[in-house]
């Protein structure tokens, strides 16, 4: 079977309130890369059912992840875009891939130790064995490259020593490649608004803490305005930064928003007061932001043409997951 050199299989799960973070973080990253890579671009909602999820809108915010892809800049014709639940590879692969990884290696994961919180007796074993579901939709298309934030590069950790134990374990040497991950952009790692300390994430209860690609022109700039700061102004350097965690994000986010450095925003911006700033912030935000927001409203009023995507998809990533699968089923002695 012949290894691909490079193939992209990232995903973003359907649990609403798709943010900036995921944005400049994920979503924008994975457009440059159809030029260069094979991409299959997932929307992975076997992953957001490990917390409660509406099914109502489960379907909807499914929807619109793909809106999003798509508005975003991702060509359905050339790339796969796919929901996570309709090819069983995925399923099939986490179950044989958690009897390969150890619990000790799951224990170490910081994501379910915040996402379960202090009652982890009540969270959902899914929750638990996330990672591993995550190794499986790496390595049943023997993806070689994963686009991700920086908070996702514990579990790619996990899904590169399940690779590697896989194929010492059945004598099966570079069966399955060790996936690397992209992190790329100057916003691996988008903070809250309302404390710059902890990422921006669409579980926060605060709506204030994240922009998302709902949001109207009014909305994001009402969100800069509120965001949090401090009273100084902004330092000549990023060395000036240091220990302003609400001052960097802001810089960091028009950064990557504008395509420029910090050091850059810094040497235009040097000395000016948050209430210049941010207004400019907010004006480059709904320059950049709100042709994807109009464009996902119209693809999300035509939900035909989304299923539509995503059928064919399916079928895409089925050709590529299936004779995959099949040959770990030989692998382990499956008959
Ligand atoms: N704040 C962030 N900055 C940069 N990248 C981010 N990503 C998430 N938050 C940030 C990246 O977005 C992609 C899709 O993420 P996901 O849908 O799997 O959700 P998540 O990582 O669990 O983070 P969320 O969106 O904040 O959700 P909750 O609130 O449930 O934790 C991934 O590549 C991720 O790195």
């Amino acid at each position: 079977m012949e290894q691909p050199r490079n193939r992209v299989f990232s995903g973003v799960q359907p649990t609403g309130n798709l943010h900036l973070g995921n944005y400049l973080g994920a979503i924008r990253n994975f457009v440059p890369l159809q030029q260069t890579h094979e991409c299959i671009y997932c929307v992975v909602d076997m992953h957001a059912i490990t917390v409660w999820q509406d099914p109502k809108e489960l379907a909807s915010n499914t929807r619109e992840v793909v809106a999003a892809y798509i508005a975003s800049g991702i060509d359905p014709s050339t790339n796969v875009i796919f929901n996570q639940s309709k090819v069983s590879a995925h399923a099939e692969l986490a179950w044989i891939l958690n009897c390969v990884a150890r619990i000790g290696w799951l224990n170490r994961m910081t994501q379910f130790k915040d996402k379960a919180g202090k009652d982890r007796e009540k969270a959902s074993v899914g929750l638990y064995a996330y990672p591993v579901l995550m190794a499986a939709d790496i390595l049943a298309y023997r993806a070689t490259h994963v686009p991700v934030g920086e908070d996702q590069k514990q579990h790619l950790e996990l899904a590169r020593d399940t690779a590697q134990k896989f194929n010492n374990d059945f004598d099966a040497p570079d069966f399955f490649p060790l996936p690397e991950p992209l992190i790329m952009g100057p916003a691996t790692r988008v903070m809250s608004l309302r404390d710059g300390t902890k990422k921006m994430s669409k579980s926060d209860p605060s709506d204030l803490s994240r922009i998302t690609m709902r949001d109207s022109a009014d909305d994001i700039a009402k969100k800069i305005r509120k965001a949090q700061t401090d009273p100084d102004p902004l330092p000549e350097a990023v060395e000036g930064l240091a220990g302003r965690p609400g001052a960097d994000n802001l810089v960091g986010i028009y950064a990557a928003l504008a395509g420029l450095s910090k050091a850059d925003v810094l040497a235009r911006f040097a000395g000016a007061q948050f209430s210049v700033f941010k207004p400019a912030l907010a004006d480059l935000a709904v320059e950049k932001l709100s042709p994807i927001t109009g464009e996902m409203k119209r693809l999300m009023a035509d939900s035909a043409y989304i299923d539509g995507v995503l059928a064919q998809g399916a079928d895409r990533a089925h050709a590529v997951a299936d004779p995959i699968l099949g040959r770990v089923k030989e692998i382990i002695g499956f008959i």
